[in-house]
């Protein structure tokens, strides 16, 4: 399957490289790390990164902008996207032919060639251990880019999925330039609105009977704090890790609905995703309502998730 990527990568013309809307670490790092193997390696001008920029994560690198016209003669890779939908760039249905790697549990199989890989931390990855055991050209910012992906999906090691593969991976970019401490320090960066907004979310958590903690964060609060969506979104793991509380989430307003984030320490929480129209992986996941008011249905739902979860460990 691999051989046959790249030897698609290999013949193609030109290439572009997308990934899911809001973009987050591992997205971006896939994007600008496998970009750069590709140029490097097979001496290739035309490939781009298309998407959506992030704010928070501008640091890592500037996305392509494609006209149609190029769409169509190219080559599509999709890289950390579960489903079509999400793509972030509507476009890929003109092109050539699209190929996948990806690493969430609900990943659909899609495309001519396509490598999903679930049990891994990032879909970065399984990019970096194909860079590794195909002798590619890994330049420092390919490195950086890549470890950027694992160290942010992973939690800094922390989630399921890291395995000791995980650390040989993470080994081979350290030896490519992939710089820990500067990397860390980057990711670690909040502005001070940023921070504001995690007190704003700390002081006004509701919680359930079971454990479940969530604060809503409307339209309204976040003009009142200065922050961007994207900042305030961030916020979500302000509610993590409290003994008592294993699945907590953060109910953003966007346009004209509320966007849950879902987290968990334990139970499952993908398939409670699912319910609410998302997906994501078994611990971190993402969903939506409509209305403020459906808040409450969505409490017990995830009360009922926390009260299986407490049955089963007994
Ligand atoms: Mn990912």
């Amino acid at each position: 399957m691999i051989e046959k990527m790249l030897e698609k990568i290999k013949e193609a013309d030109s290439i572009i490289i997308i990934g899911h809307v809001s973009p987050d670490g591992d997205c971006l790092g896939c994007q600008f790390g496998l970009k750069e193997i590709i140029k490097d390696t097979f001496n290739k001008e035309k490939v781009y990164a298309v998407g959506e920029d992030s704010v928070t994560l501008a640091y890592m690198g500037k996305l392509d902008t494609v006209t149609d016209k190029q769409f169509r003669e190219s080559l599509v890779i999709f890289v950390d996207l579960a489903n079509n939908e999400r793509a972030a760039d509507k476009r890929w249905t003109l092109a050539k032919e699209v190929i996948k790697i990806d690493h969430h549990f609900t990943s659909e199989v899609f495309g001519s060639l396509c490598y999903i890989d679930y049990k891994v931390a990032a879909a970065a990855e399984i990019i970096a251990r194909i860079a590794m055991e195909h002798n590619l050209v890994v330049s420092k910012y390919a490195a950086n880019s890549l470890l950027t992906g694992i160290i942010t999906d992973s939690g800094n090691f922390r989630y399921t999925g890291v395995s000791a593969n995980t650390f040989r991976i993470t080994a081979f970019l350290v030896e490519k330039g992939a710089d820990v401490v500067e990397l860390n320090q980057k990711i670690a960066m909040v502005s001070y609105n940023e921070l504001k907004i995690k007190g704003y979310v700390i002081e006004n958590m509701k919680t359930t009977e079971e454990g479940f903690a969530y604060c809503l964060i409307t339209k309204q609060t976040m003009e009142d704090y200065h922050v961007l969506y994207e900042e305030a979104s961030n916020a979500v793991n302000s509610l993590a890790n409290i003994y008592g509380y294993p699945i907590w989430a953060l109910i953003l307003e966007k346009e004209n609905e509320y966007r849950i984030r879902l987290r968990s320490n334990g139970p499952r929480i993908d398939l409670l995703a699912n319910k609410y129209g998302g997906g994501g992986h078994q611990l971190a996941s993402g969903c939506r309502i409509h209305k403020v008011s459906e808040i409450y249905q969505f409490s017990v739902d995830a009360d009922e998730v926390i009260r299986e979860y407490k049955n089963r460990e007994v």
